[in-house]
C-alpha cells in the first residue's frame, strides 16, 4: 500500500512523496509555544488557535495513523522582465497553488479508496491539507524524509531545493515510514546574512513581523515604517532567503507542471503597468491567482512602497 501511494502520487503529478507516522510533535510544540510567546506571529492570530490539533494530527483527524506528504516544485521557467516591483515566484501562476494541490490530493485519495477501500479515510473530517489547516507542514515533510528544515525555515529537498509546495493527506492506516534526513545547512549562513530585515535568526525562528512576505501579504493595513525602506523591490511576498540558498542555486529546475505556467502579465509588466493597474484589471487578470490574498488596495500600496520609479 505504501508503494502504491507513492507511485500514484508521482503519476498524478507530485514531484515527491514521503510518509511519516502520525503523533504528537513534542519538540515542535515547545518551539511553537515559545515562538508564539515572543509574538513572532504578528497579527496571524489563527496560529494561536487549535494548539493541540496543530501539534498532533491524531487530534486533528480522528483515527489518523499516517501522514502522507507530497511536494510540488514551483520554480518558474521565466523570470520577471522588469526589475521592480517584484512578485514572489510562488505567485507567478494563473491558478492559485491551493486549488491545484487540493485537486491532486483528492485524486490521490480517490485512487487509494478505489484500491484499498473507503475506510482508509475519515469521512466526517477534512483530511487533505495545503497551507491553511492547523498542521505543521514543514515538520511533517521533514519527518517523512522529504528534506530538512533549513536556517531559512524552508523545507529543503535534496533534489528539488526549497521552491516546492507541501501537501498533506491524513490516512487511517499504518504504513511503512520514511526516516528523516540529515540537515545539510552545515556552516552556511547565506540566508541569515541576506535577509534585509533581520527576520531570520539561527535558533529562535523567523520573526514574521519583520518578514517582507508577512508585511506584503498577511499584515492588514500598511507596511510598517521600519520595513518599508527594506522591501528590496518586493510588492508581493519575498524570495531572498530562498534565492541565495546554494541548494536552490544548484538544484532548483523549472517546474514541468502545466498548472504552474506563469501569468504573462507578471512576467512582462513594467513598473508603469503595475502602477496603472485598475481594480477591474486586478479582478480579471488575477481572478484565480494567489495574489488575490493581498487584495487590490494592499497590492497597490505595496507597489508604491516597493520603490518603483
Ligand atoms: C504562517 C506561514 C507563513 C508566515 C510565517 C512563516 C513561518 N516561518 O512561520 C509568513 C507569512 C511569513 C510566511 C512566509 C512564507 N511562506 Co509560509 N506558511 C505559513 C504556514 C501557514 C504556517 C507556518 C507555521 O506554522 N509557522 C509557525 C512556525 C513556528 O513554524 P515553522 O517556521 O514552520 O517552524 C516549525 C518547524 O520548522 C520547527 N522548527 C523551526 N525551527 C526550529 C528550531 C528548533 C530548535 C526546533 C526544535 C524546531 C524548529 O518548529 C516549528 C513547529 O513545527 C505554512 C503552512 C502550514 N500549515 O504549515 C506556510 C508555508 C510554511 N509557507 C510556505 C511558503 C512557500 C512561504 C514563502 C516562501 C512565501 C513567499 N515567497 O513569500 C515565505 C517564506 C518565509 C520563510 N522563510 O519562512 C510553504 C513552505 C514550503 C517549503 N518548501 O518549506 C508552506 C509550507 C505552505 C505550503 N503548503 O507549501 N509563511
Ligand atoms: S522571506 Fe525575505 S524577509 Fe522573510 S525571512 Fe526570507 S529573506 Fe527575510
Ligand atoms: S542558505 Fe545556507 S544556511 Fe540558509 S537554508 Fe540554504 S544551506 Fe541552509
Amino acid at each position: 500500500m505504501t508503494e502504491f501511494i507513492k507511485n500514484t502520487a508521482l503519476e498524478i503529478g507530485f514531484d515527491a512523496c514521503g510518509i511519516a507516522k502520525a503523533g504528537f510533535l513534542e519538540e515542535d510544540a515547545l518551539f511553537l509555544k515559545s515562538w508564539l510567546g515572543d509574538e513572532f506571529n504578528g497579527e496571524m492570530s489563527y496560529l494561536e488557535r487549535n494548539f493541540e490539533k496543530r501539534t498532533d494530527p491524531t487530534k486533528l483527524v480522528e483515527g489518523c495513523k499516517s501522514v502522507v506528504v507530497t511536494l510540488m516544485n514551483y520554480f518558474p521557467a521565466s523570470a520577471q522582465q522588469a526589475a521592480w516591483p517584484k512578485i514572489s515566484k510562488y505567485a507567478f501562476n494563473r491558478i492559485d497553488y491551493h486549488t491545484v494541490i487540493r485537486e491532486k490530493l483528492l485524486l490521490l485519495e480517490n485512487r487509494i479508496k478505489e484500491k484499498w477501500g473507503k475506510d482508509c479515510f475519515n469521512p466526517s473530517q477534512q483530511h487533505r491539507f495545503v497551507d491553511s489547516a492547523p498542521i505543521l507542514e514543514r515538520r511533517w515533510a521533514a519527518q517523512a524524509g522529504l528534506g530538512w528544515i533549513g536556517k531559512n525555515k524552508m523545507l529543503i529537498n535534496e533534489l528539488l531545493g526549497s521552491f516546492c509546495f507541501i501537501g498533506i493527506l491524513l490516512i487511517n492506516k499504518e504504513l511503512a515510514y520514511d526516516e528523516p534526513v540529515k540537515n545539510r545547512c552545515e556552516t552556511c549562513r547565506k540566508c541569515l546574512d541576506s535577509c534585509p530585515t533581520g527576520a531570520l535568526t539561527e535558533n529562535e525562528g523567523l520573526d514574521a513581523r519583520k518578514c517582507i512576505s508577512y508585511q506584503t501579504i498577511e499584515k492588514k493595513g500598511e507596511i510598517t515604517q521600519e520595513i518599508r525602506s527594506k522591501l528590496s523591490g518586493y510588492a508581493y511576498g519575498c524570495d531572498i532567503c530562498n534565492d541565495v540558498c546554494p541548494w536552490n542555486k544548484s538544484r532548483a529546475k523549472p517546474n514541468r507542471h502545466q498548472e504552474f505556467q506563469p501569468l504573462q502579465e507578471v512576467i512582462n509588466w513594467n513598473s508603469d503597468d503595475w502602477k496603472n493597474l485598475t481594480q477591474e484589471e486586478f479582478n480579471r487578470i488575477f481572478k484565480y491567482s494567489a495574489i488575490q490574498r493581498a487584495g487590490y488596495d494592499k497590492l497597490k500600496q505595496n507597489i508604491d512602497f516597493s520603490g518603483v520609479e
